[in-house]
């Protein structure tokens, strides 16, 4: 299993725990005395992603050993091809060539990058910007030295070959409305250079850069802007992928668009950008009973099908702006988190960055504007102090990297999942191999709940993963022979208990 690419792990593991939660349903049956049945094994279950935003290859490849023993699935990665140069965050979105050759690194060192994450059974999803290239008016070169102008790629795209939209819908050809699909997906989203994407010249070349990244070992793409083109488009540029390459198309969700998200399903996965919206508002209210509810079919909104959908608490846009929380949001993030990771709606991508204040800022970077590698300092969590351009690390949050570590362990929801609502404390339950409360209260809580975990001492690893000898952080939470926890929800946080993480002794 371990050198499986993750997307197939991921659908893999979906097959592997329903065998699993089957056994354990049919285990009491089997065993007609009074014993118990055996505590289920955890299930070392990994469909968690991280986006590692800006993060360098060589760190992303230092940190994937610890990723996987947190239990990461995948990382999606920042665009790896060549871009304009600059100093802000966005830089990776403006493309000049389809070399991998860019701040952030290498061809040589994504390849390594690649190589040594799968060693550790990590997947590599990378960002790929296929609608666009540069916004630039003046010519310019690229990061690897690439000469181009706004609508003219030397070798790559020219406007006279017709490779490039003109819209002619609009004043200055950019996107003025999107109640227009035809403005979405023909003009120019802040005048980056589009391309006719619907031509096989275009579609060719496009098609093969993603074969180029397959062939650099790459287990999957997040498909940027593909709402701003047609799903036709989308579907033919992907068409020739490997069938158990994960593609994930970035289409916002907007109240009133005609361009839906559901349409690009046909090529694959897609975010789902109404679910960490509607978190927000949420997390921020108290009432988590809701968060349990999104997705489900008591909750309000349409979302994508949940096998379908992949759901974040923010991303790198998101972060900038104020529909989503993000880590400037501290423990109410942390706790937002927790609830996108014991969901049963989608797949969580959990999100890490750098610290600004300017929305424009990119990550601390050389003289020669080289991103410098990230390292998570000790101490990360919702409580640190962070200075302009610190990596936040939010994957390596106690709380957070605890409840990746009790997804993988209960996998996916299957009969044997519970939930139960106190007032604004919500508990989560997978049966035996697993039990998360959560407390939407400002104080702390004391509860005595019902588990319906094997009587035993276990570690909350809300308060963080076990260190390697297995010894807990912080006090165990013994559940008693009833399979009850006495306990004090600490206010606005949680305690989660697990199969994989009991306490020694
Ligand atoms: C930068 C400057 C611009 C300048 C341009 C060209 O900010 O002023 O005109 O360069 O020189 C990122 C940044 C942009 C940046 C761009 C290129 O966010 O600021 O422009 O890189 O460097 C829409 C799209 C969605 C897109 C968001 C940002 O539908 O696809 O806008 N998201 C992706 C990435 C971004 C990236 C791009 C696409 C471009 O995640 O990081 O931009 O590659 C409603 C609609 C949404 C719409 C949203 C915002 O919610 O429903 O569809 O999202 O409004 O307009
Ligand atoms: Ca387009």
């Amino acid at each position: 299993m371990r050198d499986l690419p993750a997307a197939r792990v991921a659908s893999a593991l979906l097959g592997l725990a329903l065998a699993v939660v089957g056994l354990t349903a049919c285990s009491p049956a089997a065993s007609s005395g009074p014993e118990r049945p055996e505590r289920p094994e955890p299930l070392a279950s990994k469909d968690v992603g991280v986006q590692l935003f800006q993060w360098t290859w060589d760190a992303i490849a230092a940190e994937c050993p610890s990723l996987a023993e947190t239990g990461y699935g995948w990382v999606l990665t920042s665009p790896p091809q060549e871009h304009i140069l600059g100093e802000a965050w966005w830089t990776a979105y403006q493309p000049v060539s389809y070399r991998i050759e860019s701040r952030l690194g290498s061809r040589e060192q994504f390849a390594a990058m690649v190589s040594a994450c799968a060693e550790a059974g990590v997947g590599i999803v990378t960002d790929a910007v296929l609608n666009h290239m540069t916004g630039q008016d003046e010519p310019g070169e690229g990061w690897a030295g690439s000469r181009y102008d706004h609508y003219d790629y030397p070798g790559l795209w020219s406007d006279s070959e017709g490779h490039f939209h003109h819209c002619g819908l609009t004043t200055n050809d950019d996107i003025a409305s999107y109640s227009s699909a035809a403005q979405v997906r023909e003009c120019e989203l802040v005048n980056l250079a589009d391309l006719a994407t619907e031509t096989v010249p275009v579609r060719t070349r496009l098609r093969e850069y993603l074969a180029d990244l397959v062939s650099l070992g790459v287990t999957g793409v997040r498909i940027d802007a593909a709402k701003h083109m047609s799903p036709a488009d989308v579907e033919a540029i992907t068409a020739e992928l490997p069938e158990d390459f994960l593609v994930i198309s970035e289409v916002i969700r907007g109240a009133q668009e005609p361009v839906r998200p559901e349409e690009y399903l046909e090529a694959g996965d897609v975010f789902e950008f109404a679910w960490g919206r509607d978190l927000a508002g949420i997390v921020k209210g108290g009432s988590l009973r809701l968060a349990l509810e999104l997705g489900s079919q008591e909750g309000s909104s349409t979302y994508l099908p949940s096998a379908a959908a992949w759901i974040f608490v923010d991303n790198h846009d998101t972060e900038r702006g104020d529909q989503t929380l993000s880590y400037k949001d501290g423990q109410d993030y942390a706790l937002a988190t927790a609830l996108m990771l014991a969901s049963d709606y989608g797949r969580p991508v959990v999100y890490s960055g750098f610290a600004f204040r300017d929305r424009e800022a990119g990550p601390p970077q050389d003289a020669e504007g080289a991103v410098l590698d990230a390292e998570c300092p000790e101490g990360v969590g919702p409580e640190a102090e962070l200075a302009e351009g610190d990596w936040v690390c939010q994957h390596a949050w106690p709380s957070i990297e605890g409840v990746v570590g009790w997804r993988a362990a209960v996998g996916p929801a299957g009969e044997d999942a519970s939930t139960s609502v106190d007032g604004r404390v919500v508990a989560i339950g997978r049966g035996q191999r697993g039990w998360l409360v959560a407390n939407g209260n400002r104080e702390p809580t004391p509860q005595r709940l019902a588990t319906g975990l094997e009587p035993g001492a276990y570690c909350d690893v809300a308060q963080g993963s076990p260190a390697e000898d297995g010894a807990c952080v912080g006090e165990p939470v013994l559940v008693d022979e009833e399979g009850f926890a006495e306990l004090t929800i600490p206010a606005r946080g949680l305690v989660a208990l697990h199969v994989g993480a009991l306490a020694q002794g």
